[in-house]
């Protein structure tokens, strides 16, 4: 049957990222995608100045109840950035009156990266995420974000593979069974994604070779793919790695067009090879 889920996030009219790309990537892979904006601005807060901004909170709770009348399952309950602190409150009460035992909770904190906040985001934005963090079953946090959901310092680099396996442990006895830090990168001239599976213990670093630049709206992208290979039945070793590899595809291919990267990356291109990986419309 097909799977459906609720992807919770802003919508930035221009930049790809958040809903303009978890929609498209998630309907890709054959999900029945569902969407509530917890704001609206004209682009993403990263690399442009005068953006415009609309928090929606005041629409959450009544589109959540509307929902709800309709007594729908959700597979998946995707959340990622958020408006405001106060809205992770929303957000909590929100996956109480949509989600059932079986729904997939997964959360992207999408609040800071390169060892700071995004411009909107207040100090206070960690702690409150914190609280969405531990109902979570999988969070997807890069580097950044595990470092302030742990309350510990940053470190942009000269970690080992132990550092990120206890930075995966502790945020894991917080709650989330499943943890994928992104932006990780052991070697210099690699990036990529930590693994770590509570059950059982399983913990793998996957890397490619790093391509230069600030590259926006690729935690995303990765996790909106990792999440659609998880919902169409990928282990989360193999959803990762193909996540990896797809976002990796992406930013080259963006590289090699030339266009300025504050505009996101061509994940549009790599969607055929998502719905390939996936078998979608094979079924
Ligand atoms: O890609 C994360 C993201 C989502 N939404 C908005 C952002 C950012 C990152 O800067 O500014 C509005």
């Amino acid at each position: 049957m097909q799977k459906r889920a609720l992807a919770i996030h802003d919508i930035s009219c221009l930049g790809r990222c958040s809903l303009t790309v978890a929609l498209p990537i998630l309907s890709a892979a054959g999900i029945n995608t569902a969407v509530v904006p917890t704001a609206l601005l004209s682009t993403h807060t990263g690399e442009f100045t005068g953006y415009t901004h609309l928090d929606l909170s005041d629409q959450l709770l009544p589109i959540a109840a509307h929902l709800s009348s309709l007594g729908l399952h959700f597979d998946a309950f995707y959340t990622g950035y958020l408006a405001s602190p106060q809205q992770v409150e929303q957000v909590l009460q929100m996956r109480r009156m949509l989600c059932d035992d079986t729904t997939h909770v997964f959360v992207d904190p999408a609040f800071a990266d390169h060892g700071r906040l995004y411009s909107l985001m207040p100090a206070t934005m960690p702690a409150r995420m914190l609280e969405l963090v531990k109902t979570a079953h999988t969070i997807v946090p890069n580097l950044t974000e595990a470092a302030f959901l742990l309350s510990e310092p940053y470190r942009a680099q000269g970690y080992d593979a132990g550092y990120i396996r206890g930075l995966a442990e502790r945020l894991s006895a917080l709650g989330p069974e499943r943890i994928v830090i992104t932006d990780v990168s052991l070697e210099a001239a690699e990036a990529g994604v930590a693994v770590y599976n509570r059950a059982g213990g399983s913990f793998h670093i996957y890397a490619k070779p790093k391509l230069p630049g600030v590259f926006h709206g690729t935690g995303d992208v990765f996790a909106s793919f990792l999440l659609s290979g998880l919902l169409g039945g990928l282990a989360l070793d193999d959803a990762a790695q193909l996540a990896l590899r797809l976002t990796h595809e992406c930013i080259r291919l963006t590289l090699a067009g030339g266009e300025p990267l504050r505009y996101g990356v061509q994940f549009e291109r790599v969607l055929p090879e998502l719905i390939a990986a996936l078998g979608v419309g094979g079924q």
